[in-house]
Parts: C-alpha cells; sequence; structure tokens
C-alpha cells in the first residue's frame, strides 16, 4: 500500500511538474506571443514605410513649394544715395514678392509701410523681404535710415495690380 502511495505521490508531483512545464510554455508562448508582437514593429515599419510613402508625398508638397516659389515675384531692388532701382516695382496681388535689397554704398532701409515692411539694405549682402500684397494700388517705399542730404527723397512706387 506504501508503495502505491509512493506511486500516487509520484504521479502526483508529475502532474505537478507538467501543469509547472505547461505553465511555464505557457509564459513562453506568451513570451512568443510578445514577439510577434514585436514582429508587428515589422507592421510599424510597414507603417514607416507608409510614412515613407508620405514622405514622397512631402516631396510633392516640397514641389508644389518649389511650384509656389516659382509663382514668386523676385525683385532685385538696389539702393543707393538717394534712389532706388527700379524706382517703381509692380507686382500682383495675391502673388508673394520676394524684394532682394542690396546697397551700393552704405547701409539704406526699405520701409512699406502699407504692408508693414521694413527692412534694412546692406552694402555687399543681400537682404530678402517676403510679404503677399493683399490689396490693390500704389505705394510709396521710402529709406528710413538717415543716409545724407537727399535721404527724405529717396523713394520708389510700388504698384499692386490684380
Ligand atoms: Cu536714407
Amino acid at each position: 500500500m506504501k508503495r502505491i502511495l509512493a506511486l500516487i505521490l509520484i504521479a502526483l508531483a508529475e502532474v505537478a511538474l507538467v501543469a509547472a512545464s505547461l505553465f511555464l510554455t505557457g509564459c513562453g508562448a506568451n513570451n512568443t506571443e510578445q514577439k510577434p508582437a514585436s514582429a508587428s514593429a515589422p507592421s510599424t515599419t510597414n507603417s514607416s514605410s507608409t510614412a515613407n510613402n508620405s514622405s514622397p508625398s512631402a516631396a510633392d508638397t516640397k514641389a508644389s513649394q518649389n511650384a509656389a516659389s516659382v509663382k514668386e515675384t523676385v525683385i532685385r531692388l538696389t539702393a543707393k544715395r538717394f534712389e532706388y532701382s527700379p524706382s517703381q516695382i509692380t507686382v500682383k496681388k495675391g502673388t508673394p514678392v520676394v524684394i532682394e535689397l542690396i546697397s551700393k554704398d552704405r547701409l539704406h532701409g526699405f520701409n512699406l509701410p502699407d504692408f508693414k515692411i521694413r527692412s534694412d539694405a546692406k552694402p555687399n549682402e543681400v537682404t530678402r523681404v517676403r510679404f503677399v500684397p493683399d490689396k490693390t494700388g500704389t505705394f510709396t517705399f521710402a529709406c528710413d535710415v538717415y543716409c545724407g542730404d537727399g535721404h527724405e527723397d529717396m523713394t520708389g512706387t510700388l504698384v499692386v495690380t490684380d
């Protein structure tokens, strides 16, 4: 009878071991389930590949930005005592304008109060001013850095057309 009890105990111990090993492999199975979850990291690389798909569209927006920069009106405006060249600029309403300011002699200013634009015009250095004219008309820009006798006459005209 003692042998039978011992066998039963051994059997129980084996069952417990099997149950424990099942539990452990169950945990292992959980781990391997987590690895497929980390294998869903490839799915995040899929989503990053969709991010790659969106980066071509970002390249598209860059292209459209390039197209927008093509639509920009770029004007080189030279300042010198006591005039701007050209003295009259004509741009289109709604089209971005980039004015590239440069001085031929000393520091001047570029002040376009109707569009709340002002900038320095420095010698040997291009200063860019960008704005979008949102109204039509004829507007005056002027030097706002005192540059000598005649500074007050240093003005130009911006014409914005439809
Ligand atoms: Cu001036």
